[in-house]
Parts: C-alpha cells; structure tokens; sequence
C-alpha cells in the first residue's frame, strides 16, 4: 500500500472545516485503510483526512506501544459528549507542523460519540494520550490547529518558519523545471 502525501503548514486546507461522512461503504473502509497505512509510515498516533487533503470526518488513531500489539481505531463523524473541568498538560506534535513540539493544556477526560468502520454507533471515554488525541484530531476536523492554543507569538513565528520553508521548496521546485 503507498501512503498518502500529509499536507503541511500552511496548507489553506488544513484551515477547512470537514464534511460529515453520509454513509459508511466499502470505499470509506479502503480509505480508513490507506489512512491508517499512511499513519504507521509517518510515524503518528493519529491522523484527520483533512491531513491528506480530504476534508471529511474522518480519522484514525493508534496509541499503542508496541508494534506488534496494534490497536487501531477508526471514527466517522466524532464528537465530543462531555470534557472533564480537571486539565492535563500533554507535549502534541503534528505531522502537518513537522519537527515542531509544545505542551498544550486540554481537559484531561473525554467521552466521544462516533460512527465505526462497520457503521455502528459508538460512544467512548478516554484520559492520558487517547483523550489528547481524539481532542487534537477533532480539532483538526474544525480546522483547528494545536499551534492555535499557544501565544500568538509563538503561533506566529511557527506560521513564518512554515512559511518560508514551504517558499524555498516552491522555488527549488520550480528551478528543476
Ligand atoms: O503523531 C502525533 N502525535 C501526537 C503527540 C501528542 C499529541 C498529539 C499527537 S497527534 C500526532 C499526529 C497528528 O498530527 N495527528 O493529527
Ligand atoms: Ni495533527
């Protein structure tokens, strides 16, 4: 199976807001497939569609440790039921911010609701890296991203960083034509 490209800061893409998912067929389920493939490669413990460029409300995620004891999880459509009043301050990364790091505040616990790959409803409670990440995954099918919940200057200063990177690669790019 080939990965799919994960598009990076700034990406205007990453900004949209996802479409919920209508019906859940055996194209979703390739698709939730080629996610979770391309996850593995990166290496993430979660990826949103709207990382590949597909703006649905999609996502895949795998908290596990061990390789060969994977436990992957699919959602469609999730949502937040209910989000503890205590916090938790977790170090997030994201593979569209690559190489980039910073502790982030969010509540601790989480219930989530969401349709799995067979179509069946489902409803979850979860703390530690599985909350984080079920919250920074549908973060990202609002277009939102962790970057978002830091200073502004910081967010900025990533933003710039991204940004030049991304005008230095055009250029190479447009030198080898
Ligand atoms: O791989 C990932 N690691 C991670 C670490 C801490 C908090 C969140 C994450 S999610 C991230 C993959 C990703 O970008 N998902 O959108
Ligand atoms: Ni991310």
């Amino acid at each position: 199976m080939t990965s799919l490209e994960i598009l990076t800061l700034p990406d205007p893409v990453l900004r949209q807001a996802s479409a919920p998912v209508e019906t859940v067929d055996d194209e979703t389920r390739r698709f939730l497939d080629q996610m979770l493939h391309t996850m593995y490669e990166a290496p993430g413990v979660g990826l949103a569609a709207v990382q590949v460029g597909v703006p649905r409300r999609l996502v895949t995620i795998d908290v596990s440790k061990e390789e060969d004891a994977r436990e992957p999880l699919f959602l469609i459509n999730p949502e937040i039921l209910w989000s503890s009043d205590e916090r938790a301050r977790y170090e997030e990364g994201c593979l569209s911010i690559p190489d980039y790091y910073a502790e982030v505040e969010r509540p601790a616990k989480v219930r989530v609701k969401f349709i799995d790959r067979e179509g069946r409803p489902q409803e979850q409670e979860a703390e530690g890296l599985l909350a984080v990440c079920l919250q920074h995954e549908i973060d990202h099918l609002n277009g939102v991203l962790f970057i978002d919940y830091l200073s502004k200057l910081k967010r900025d200063l990533v933003i710039r960083k991204f940004t030049k990177q991304a005008r230095e690669k055009e250029r190479h790019r447009q030198q080898r034509i």
